[in-house]
């Protein structure tokens, strides 16, 4: 895969590729934007070092590739209500980590976000690393079997075991020192996504369900669903299908989330991480 005005080498053999040759602080040129979509399309998650961004320029990047898209529950910054501040504290050890479970993001959506672009401002000196698994792979390697059974099923997602009126969130104990984060009731709400969707650009079946939002098949009940959907979460993070991305204070990741999942690890208890993310709206899974 070549492009125009920048290089991407890919950093593991199923997803992931640093890119070089951009600076993303600049307004891009027509074939540097068309380039960068072509990556993302090619990797399904893209990364940049050394990135000296501004709010402006994060906001920017993010509008290349669609509206921004306002993530529920979640506090925005003050200043940019466009923008997320993503902060785990040294005082948030042992407990509260943002992503830390293998999730697409906002799947409980009716047009979950296309992707996402989340600038690092703060690295922990060691940690803090963020996977993302190929769901596109995952669906791929499965039987024709099993292909047939999932291509017609739907399955429910919802919020509500996070941000719902008895998720995690609504715990005194579990708050976040920095985020606001605020469940209501309207995280209680379910809806149907097919469980292999395809990819609006490349035209690609993917695997589309995730441990935190999707909770059970349609028309099924949570036990009934849990052993397939067990399988198939277990599935799709075997670790040849996932990268490792270790961030670098003012690197950048711009993923596409309708044919991935990812996952921050929280293993740098006593350290401060800070991030920031734009989020861009997407389509109705298909
Ligand atoms: O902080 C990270 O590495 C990712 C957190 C996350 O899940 C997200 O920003 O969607
Ligand atoms: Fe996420």
């Amino acid at each position: 895969m070549t492009y125009q005005t920048i290089e991407a080498q890919s950093i593991a053999g199923s997803l992931g590729a640093e890119v070089t040759g951009a600076d993303l602080s600049k307004p891009l040129t027509n074939a540097a934007t068309d380039d960068i979509q072509k990556a993302l399309w090619d990797h399904k998650v893209i990364f940049f070092r050394d990135q000296d961004l501004s709010p402006e320029d994060h906001l920017r990047i993010a509008g290349t590739f669609g509206d921004v898209y306002r993530v529920p529950f979640v506090k925005a910054r003050d200043d940019y209500p466009d923008i997320i501040d993503i902060v785990r504290e040294e005082a948030d050890a042992g407990k509260y980590n943002f992503g830390g479970v293998w999730h697409s993001d906002a799947s409980f959506d009716e047009c979950p976000p296309m992707g996402s672009v989340l600038y690092s401002l703060e690295s922990p000196p060691y940690g803090g690393d963020t996977l993302w698994t190929n769901m596109e792979a995952a669906y791929e390697a499965l039987s024709d079997g099993m292909k047939s059974l999932l291509d017609g099923m739907n399955a429910m997602h919802s919020a509500e075991r996070n941000y719902g009126s008895g998720g995690y969130f609504n715990d005194d104990d579990n708050q976040s020192v920095a985020m606001d984060i605020k469940p209501s009731e309207s995280g209680d709400a379910r809806i149907a996504h097919p469980v292999v969707r395809t990819h609006p650009v490349t035209g690609k079946k993917s695997l589309y369900i995730n441990p935190v939002y999707t909770v059970c098949f349609e028309d099924m009940t949570e036990e009934e669903s849990a052993p397939l959907l067990g399988f198939l979460h277990g599935h799709a993070i075997r670790p040849e299908f996932t990268c490792r991305f270790d961030w670098t204070t003012h690197a950048v990741a711009i993923w596409d989330n309708r044919c991935t999942m990812h996952f921050a690890i929280g293993d740098y208890d006593g350290h401060r991480r800070h991030m920031n993310r734009v989020t861009v709206a997407g389509e109705r899974p298909a």
